[in-house]
């Protein structure tokens, strides 16, 4: 992920470190003048051999110093000197799918924390790898645990938790349906599937192919009946037989169909959900960051799902979708079996781009 960003952090930091070693007050020798080892137009000196004193123990230790005097010693990085590495940054980040917005605030926080700070110059590498961790890990939301949100309606309410999934055509609503009710049902919660897609061909029968996989009931109606219905009868199934969540998977619509999105609100009226989640395409970037945008005006999502995590060599969505909406991201889809959905972790994140 964010490819290159380390080695990018490591040359500016060399650049940084370099450029405030040299001299400017000794012009560097022209290439004749390395070769005759003296100035041109220099009378060349005679050589009188000195045989090296003795060196007491304090020049000993005096030349120590002197050595590591180079490494320890501070830079300042200037105004001008970041706005260079910052335009390179910016470049990496869109180029890595991190949306504009968010990306002028990683380098404006970043300016913030470096320019103009006295660093020790074998320092710079870490100190500018340390302020990217801190910038990138207060953007991202701190994912709560289902499990415990689950339980606490449970008991409170003594009613099922209700989740809704919404998102675009092929997003993978329908997998990470599954892959959740599996993952609830592994940690000891009971689940329920609705099949409120009831518009998609053959989206029935894919979600009954789930459900007896990982051995979790469907409840479905016919194709083309109204999905707030089914979402209404699998809660009422749910209360029934004291069932501890239910999962609402519902058709793709375009983020930009409104007639659709109205649909979406319907069901969000019948069904009341607990928890309303955007299922988006890691691999899309901006597009994501969009569509969640536009599914959060029509019903106000909750927290966001990334699927596809596993071909997707950017993970500038992850660092743009949940700040734009303000939103959590609460897992990450990992691969088309069950088990592949991993807990969204900011540390690990973080890890993940070289931090
Ligand atoms: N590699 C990978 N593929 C995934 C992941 N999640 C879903 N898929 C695949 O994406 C494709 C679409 O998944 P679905 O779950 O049918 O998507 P959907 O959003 O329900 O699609 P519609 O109901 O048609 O809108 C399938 O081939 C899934 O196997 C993931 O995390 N990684
Ligand atoms: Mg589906």
């Amino acid at each position: 992920m964010f490819k290159f960003l380390k080695e990018k952090i490591k040359s500016w930091a060399e650049k940084i470190t370099r450029e405030k070693t040299k001299p400017e007050e000794f012009p560097e020798k022209t290439e004749k003048e390395k070769e005759i080892g003296r100035k041109e137009g220099e009378k060349p000196r005679k050589k009188i051999i000195v045989p090296a004193p003795e060196k007491s123990e304090e020049e000993e230790t005096k030349s120590f110093f002197e050595r590591v005097r180079e490494k320890i010693s501070k830079v300042k990085i200037s105004d001008k000197e970041f706005d260079v590495y910052g335009e390179e940054l910016k470049t990496l980040l869109l180029e890595n799918n991190v949306a504009f917005p968010v990306a002028e605030k990683i380098i404006s926080e970043l300016k913030g924390k470096i320019v103009n700070q006295e660093f020790l110059k074998k320092e710079v590498e870490e100190q500018i790898k340390d302020s990217l961790k801190d910038i990138i890990e207060d953007i991202l939301i701190e994912p709560f645990d289902l499990v415990e949100k689950i339980k606490e309606k449970n008991e409170k309410e003594k009613n099922p938790y209700v989740i809704l999934f919404c998102g675009i055509n092929g997003s993978g609503k329908t997998t990470t349906v599954a892959k959740v009710a599996e993952n609830l049902k592994s940690r000891g919660v009971s689940a329920i599937l609705a099949a409120a897609d009831t518009f998609r061909a053959a989206s029935i029968e894919q979600l009954k192919f789930h459900g007896d996989k990982i051995g979790v009931n469907v409840i479905s109606h016919e194709y083309g009946s109204d999905p707030a219905s089914v979402g209404f009868d699998a809660i009422k199934y749910a209360k029934k037989n004291s069932i501890e969540c239910v999962l609402i998977d519902t058709a793709g619509r375009m983020h930009t169909a409104k007639n659709l999105l109205r649909e979406m609100e319907k069901i969000v009226r019948v069904c009341a959900p607990d928890l309303k989640i955007f299922i988006g395409e890691s691999i899309t970037g901006n597009d994501a960051v969009e569509q969640a945008g536009s599914f959060n005006s029509a019903i106000g999502i909750d927290a966001i799902i990334l699927t596809k995590a596993d071909i997707d060599e950017k993970g500038g969505t992850s660092l743009s979708v949940g700040y734009v909406v303000k939103k959590p991201i609460l897992y990450l889809g990992t691969g088309q079996n069950y088990g592949e959905i991993e807990a969204f972790d900011k540390k690990k994140f973080v890890e993940r781009l070289g931090l």
